[in-house]
């Protein structure tokens, strides 16, 4: 009876998220040896952080202990694992003698210029398992679908479908990420880089650091001290320069690139704790005429002493990080605010500019002092379709406002990272923190479920053309009302969406729609969440508990 049962469990039961390129499974019960383990017989100077990702690996290998969790997968009993073949180790090799660099090395290279791709090979019979890529992050990459095979029933560790075969895992996209912002509400290093972890298993490639804003300045710039003593909420709320170099190799181990944003002219209210001389609008009321939230302010952007300074606050500290992409933001730049400031309209007087050169000047001199450090320049949406702005050719675009907007930057020829906020704000849902404010959030409701971003498409409205300008996408977590206590919560598992759209590209591998794949992906995407949970990452549920359990 109950090896009938094993040989009509359904094909398609693996938990694996994202879904990888190409997949052959098999009904064989595999153990994993009680000796089982990972090696590297011909790589002879691993780096660090690979033998670290293997220790890792092996790590949660004993301590995932997934159930079942899938209803119809594993139906076995004792009698099936006592005939099930043990399999003895994971064999990871580089291709092509590919010289064996860091994960974080390979991490940071230009973004499309990564080599993500894997081949993973998991005999039923006994023999060892091949894990082979052409460089080390691909490896890494393998090595989180290799921990999502495992499965723990009566004591034992085992696969349900051997053997398992991927003959080539790649992603679609190269930019997979999640933004958080750190400015409205502070996140202690340690909340970074559990989240780091997450994004890691769902194979995510770029953290998206919204590091400060007109609230807060959290970050410590050599040089340029006074912005966070006086621009944080506390001493103890500042990430040290020891704390950002920390962040930034801690992702690179884990295959991610980390964008920092310091976004200018607009959401700088805070500059104005350290410097009021270049601040206008500080503090000035009604708020909502000068800022999208309060507190008001923003960067003298016709002045020549603020773009200086501005140029060499950025410049110092992208030039401390190994990412060839850094955000100088320029979202919700409000005009009407310098209409109002004295200092601003003198200083267009004498320049003989109008707001809006003076807006392209200000971010090409930014810009230019990015270029002088090897940076390429990220921007929100509003600096090509709202400003008539100056921009190199290989600057990348963040659109936000809405999905519908990816064309029009296209159109501009400008390489995309879709962040909408009509399918990827999380925060969106979480209430009206600016009450009746006009100029409000409320257009970002309702709540986004892990459903409706699972369905975004990145090549809606694009021309075929135009498709090798989507870099890839992310969802974002704004702060205002979010802090260490909800970070797991409202991000986890609904970030994962995102994941495995940019993973697997405008459809499923076999082509099915996207829409029609979210009854298949529910089940994976509960596995996932309970994998979170025991590796502590406090993920909410999806489903009653009831639901893992219920007999195939
Ligand atoms: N802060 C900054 C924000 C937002 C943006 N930039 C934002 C705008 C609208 C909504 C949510 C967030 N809070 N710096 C827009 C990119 Cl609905």
């Amino acid at each position: 009876m109950l090896l009938f049962k094993l040989l009509v469990l359904p094909s398609f039961v693996h938990a694996l998220w994202p879904i990888p390129h190409t997949l052959q499974t098999g009904t064989s019960l595999l153990k994993l040896s009680p000796t089982f383990d990972i090696t590297l017989p011909s790589i002879s100077k691993p780096p660090q952080d690979l033998l670290a990702a293997i220790a890792q690996t092996k790590t949660y290998l004993h301590t995932d202990k997934l159930q079942r969790l899938i209803v119809g997968r594993g139906a076995a009993s004792s009698t099936g694992l006592q005939t099930a073949r043990a399999l003895p180790s994971l064999t990871l090799s580089l291709l092509n003698n590919a010289t064996p660099h860091a994960i974080a090395v390979e991490a940071v290279r230009p973004i499309g210029m990564r080599n993500e791709g894997y081949t993973l090979s998991v005999p039923a019979d006994g023999s060892p398992a091949v894990l082979t890529a052409n460089s080390t992050l691909g490896l890494f990459r393998g090595l989180t679908t290799f921990g999502q095979l495992w499965y723990d029933l009566e004591g034992v560790t085992y696969s349900y479908e051997a053997p398992i075969k991927i003959a080539k895992d790649v992603p679609a996209f190269p930019y997979r990420g999640f933004m958080l912002d750190t400015a409205r509400n502070f996140f202690p290093v340690a909340d970074i880089k559990r989240t780091l972890d997450a994004m890691s298993w769902v194979k995510m490639s770029t953290f998206h650091w919204h590091a400060v804003d007109s609230q807060s300045f959290p970050l410590d710039i050599l040089g340029f001290r006074e912005l966070a003593s006086k621009g944080a909420y506390s001493q103890s709320e500042i990430y040290t320069t020891a704390d950002i170099q920390d962040i930034v190799s801690y992702a690179g181990a884990r295959g991610i690139d980390v964008l920092v944003e310091l976004d200018t002219p607009g959401h700088t209210a805070s500059i104005s704790s350290s410097h009021p001389e270049h601040i206008a609008c500080p503090l000035s009321t009604p708020w909502p005429s000068f800022a999208a939230e309060p507190p008001s302010g923003q960067l003298r952007l016709a002045s020549a002493a603020t773009t200086t300074f501005t140029s060499s606050f950025i410049r110092a500290l992208a030039s401390t990080l190994p990412s060839t992409l850094f955000s100088t933001g320029g979202d919700e730049v409000n005009l009407n605010c310098y209409a109002k400031d004295a200092q601003t309209q003198m200083d267009l007087k004498a320049s003989g500019k109008t707001l809006e050169q003076a807006l392209s000047a200000f971010v090409g001199a930014v810009h230019k002092a990015l270029g002088e450090v090897g940076k390429t320049p990220v921007v929100w949406e509003e600096m090509v379709l709202e400003h008539n702005i100056t921009l190199s050719k290989d600057t990348v675009v963040m659109v936000w406002i809405s999905s519908q907007h990816a064309g029009s930057v296209a159109a501009k020829n400008f390489r995309i990272v879709h962040a909408p906020s009509d399918y990827f704000y999380l925060d969106c849902g979480a209430g009206e923190w600016l009450g009746n404010n006009p100029s409000g959030n409320s257009w970002c409701d309702p709540f986004k479920t892990w459903q409706k971003s699972y369905t975004f498409d990145p090549l809606a409205s694009l021309t075929t053309a135009q498709h090798a300008l989507v870099l890839g996408g992310q969802q974002l977590l704004w702060t205002e009302q979010s802090s260490p206590e909800n970070l797991d919560s409202i991000v986890w598992p609904r970030a994962a969406s995102s994941a495995e759209v940019f993973w697997t590209g405008a459809t499923l591998p076999d082509g099915t729609p996207r829409s029609a794949g979210l009854a298949s992906a529910l089940p994976r995407l509960h596995d996932l969440r309970y994998r979170m949970v025991r590796r502590g990452v406090r993920a909410i549920a999806l489903q009653p508990h009831w639901c893992a359990l219920r007999p195939g």
